[in-house]
């Protein structure tokens, strides 16, 4: 038996979580749960990453006695450390405006199979002025464990998220990194590697990228399935064992990122239930009575990919905006709901069409999965049965990495999956006859 524990920053709260897994069973248990979001600085949006921090090291605190940490964040976003190794400024959120303009660049897919987002890495370094000062880009997950063990790399499942990783190889792109500072890019590290060590833990490297460690625990039984990492954004694909770069792919802007054990995650990213976080911090209200509300109200169809729902700002005005008429709370949040499964059912579409892979199952992992309504109206929208949790799959994921570096666990992905749907409680949605709405 060993236990570990998982630190993992989602974009709306991060928690450090408690891991025991012995051969046969996994179990979770939170220690530490705090808050997380864009922080307005005088015009620039940044995350509050030394708070975030401070909090990791209260977490580890009572964590108490561990064989190892691993840690998990959200993507694309970096701290730059001088030539002393000091954090040159806060980190900038990937939803400031800094990449507004940022397009699509010809030949980029073929290189790193990444599905254009403005705020790709490589599109903020392109706005970076502190650049010329940088001696090292360390990704959210890599610095903080720097900070922990003075230790340096560039975790792959996460580096494959800055658009400087040529999928074919796995490594930096030579051609695509050729105008940044020699030394900017630590080397390369995986899943499972050494991280270096905190106050004498093996600190262990994880599937970095928080969605990452989210396909890990997916508790599917067999291959032939689809995922929704359902968080602050719905990640909506299907495991691949090789890229799919066709012209059909890019166009449909599905994305090849790195995934544990050399696995591509082959998704597309959906605006997710960011669009209900804002809309709640507008109303300052509380979710489950809206979403009580939702299930009698009549819903409006909008794109919810559309950029416009990108920035923090005034969502309900922007959603009744696309719908095109005025709506009380509840449609508002029934419109979402209805926009966001009609979304999962597109990507799940897509995601088969374009990598040729059938599926007959969709899993729904993530906090995401607590909510019924959009668990139904997903099955109903893709017409198969969805299975919902666990939601802390993320930290699962985490925690079952590092059990099999530290040896409390064995196998291929499907083993470790298999620990997770033996020990995590799921439920199942099956569809029910379409509306016209789904037509
Ligand atoms: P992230 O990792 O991106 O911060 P999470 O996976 O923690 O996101 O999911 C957060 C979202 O999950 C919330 O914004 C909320 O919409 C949803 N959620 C969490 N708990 C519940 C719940 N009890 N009922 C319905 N939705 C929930
Ligand atoms: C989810 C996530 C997603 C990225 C986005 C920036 O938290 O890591 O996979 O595209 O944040």
């Amino acid at each position: 038996m060993r236990t570990v524990a998982a630190v993992d920053l989602g974009a709306s709260s991060g928690r450090v979580v408690r891991g025991v897994v012995d051969d046969g069973a996994v179990h979770i248990e939170e220690v530490h749960r705090f808050p997380n979001g864009p922080v307005h600085l005088r015009g620039t949006l940044h995350w509050d990453v030394p708070g975030l921090y401070r909090e990791v090291l209260t977490g580890l605190k009572l964590a108490g006695e561990l064989d190892s940490i691993g840690i998990d964040s959200w993507a694309v976003d970096y701290g730059l450390l001088d030539a002393g190794g000091r954090l040159l400024g806060n980190p900038v959120h990937y939803r400031d405006s800094r990449t507004d303009g940022s397009t699509p660049r010809d030949g980029l897919y073929e290189i790193n199979g990444l599905q254009f987002q403005p705020f790709n890495t490589m599109f903020q370094l392109m706005a970076e002025p502190l650049l010329p000062q940088a001696s090292q880009l360390l990704l959210i997950p890599d610095l903080l464990s720097y900070w922990l063990t003075g230790e340096r790399g560039a975790e792959y499942t996460n580096a494959t998220t800055t658009g400087l990783i040529d999928v074919r190889t796995g490594q930096w792109s030579p051609e695509l990194t050729r105008d940044l500072p020699a030394g900017l890019l630590p080397d390369l590290r995986h899943p499972g590697d050494s991280a270096g060590t905190y106050n004498g833990v093996p600190v262990t490297a994880v599937g970095s990228h928080d969605t990452a460690s989210a396909v890990v625990a997916v508790p599917a039984e067999t291959d032939r399935f689809a995922y929704i990492s359902c968080g602050t954004w719905s990640l909506v694909g299907v495991e691949l064992s090789k890229p799919v770069l066709s012209p059909e792919s890019k166009a449909a802007n599905f994305t090849n990122e790195g995934g544990v054990d050399g696995t591509i995650r082959y998704l597309r990213n959906v605006m997710g239930l960011w669009l209900l976080q804002e809309c709640l911090r507008c109303w300052d209200a509380e979710l489950e009575p809206l979403l009580r509300e939702a299930r009698q109200a009549e819903g409006s169809v909008f794109d919810p990919n559309d950029p416009v729902f990108l920035p923090p700002g005034d969502m309900p005005a922007r959603i009744q905006q696309a719908c095109g008429r005025v709506m009380t709370r509840a449609e508002v949040v029934r419109s979402v709901l209805d926009s966001l499964a009609l979304a999962h059912r597109d990507a799940v579409n897509d995601a088969q069409r374009l990598s040729g892979k059938e599926v007959e199952v969709v899993h729904i992992v993530g906090g995401g999965s607590h909510n019924e309504l959009l668990c139904q109206l997903t099955a109903d929208a893709c017409g198969l049965p969805v299975v919902a949790g666990p939601a802390e799959a993320t930290a699962l994921g985490n925690v079952l990495v590092q059990a099999r570096a530290v040896g409390a666990a064995h196998g291929t992905l499907a083993d470790l999956r298999k620990l997770v749907r033996e020990s995590q409680p799921l439920r199942r949605y099956l569809p029910r006859a379409t509306t016209s709405r789904y037509a």
